[in-house]
């Protein structure tokens, strides 16, 4: 997989995706990342990567002009054909482990980190494939949305995550909320840790983490489980959770 990120603020990406998960892919050569600067693109002496609207108004809107030469110098740079250009916005659609799931067998992401008030929609239009929105909420600059793309596709590339750790043990890979997580001492001020998960009873743990999986997703995203088929045995967890929430007024024993 290769990521071409488009931002004004390049150091802002390349820095944030030197850690952890993201810089070890990066390292191993699983993933590549470049960072692309719109106004080395410009060819005005004060290489001007934005101006004012048209019809008037606050703000700045990004020309077209150094974006169009700067996806043209990235396209250049991989000639990959499952390759596709992506638009950070709130006008954009909605971000989940599914849409990263399918972006994650493309060979070349370039995504589009916008600032000011936005982009020249002829841009958007004619030059992106998608827009894409972390949520109904307004940041300061694409960057930290197209990281977050970078970093959650990267998690899905074979050999990013070790067997253990794998994606599949994420919470959402299979729609549901993942569920608790307990480590030494066993026993403390703020509670002791469930037994089950101390009896070595591998069978006993999997069905209890599926049944806290499944308990929280219906308390804390019932939305969720409308998306989703639950196989039976699913199912029946789900009503034993439901019944000892009904019990004892918690979900957690
Ligand atoms: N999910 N923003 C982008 C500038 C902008 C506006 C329109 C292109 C078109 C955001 C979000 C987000 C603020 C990043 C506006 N660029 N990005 N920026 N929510 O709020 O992705």
């Amino acid at each position: 997989m290769r990521f071409d990120v488009v931002s004004l603020f390049p150091e802002m990406v390349m820095n944030a995706a030197g850690y952890g998960v993201t810089g070890k892919a990066i390292e191993n050569g699983l993933v590549d990342l470049a960072v692309w600067n719109p106004r080395d693109f410009t060819h005005d002496r004060h290489k001007t990567v934005d101006d004012r609207p048209y019809g008037g108004g606050p703000g700045m809107v990004m020309k077209y002009q150094p974006l169009l030469d700067v996806v043209d110098a990235a396209k250049l740079h991989a000639h990959s054909v499952r390759r596709r250009v992506i638009c950070l916005s709130p006008q954009g659609k909605l971000i989940s482990q599914q849409l990263l799931q399918e972006a994650s067998t493309s060979e070349q992401l370039i995504l589009i980190a916008g600032r000011y008030e936005g982009i020249d929609e002829r841009f958007i239009a004619e030059v992106c494939d998608e827009e894409w929105s972390l949520g109904d909420y307004v940041i300061s600059g694409g960057e930290l949305a197209a990281l977050i793309v970078v970093d959650a596709v990267t998690r899905l590339i074979p050999g990013v995550l070790g067997d253990e750790e794998s994606a599949k043990q994420d919470s959402h890979y299979d729609g549901l909320l993942d569920c608790p997580h307990y480590t030494r001492p066993e026993q403390s001020d703020l509670g002791n840790v469930p037994g089950v998960l101390m009896g070595g009873n591998h069978a006993a743990i999997k069905h209890w983490r599926m049944k806290q999986s499944l308990g929280r997703t219906w308390l804390r995203r019932p939305d969720l489980l409308e998306k989703i088929q639950l196989t039976a045995e699913q199912q029946a967890l789900l009503s034993e959770f439901k019944t000892e929430v009904d019990k004892l007024g918690c979900g957690n024993e």
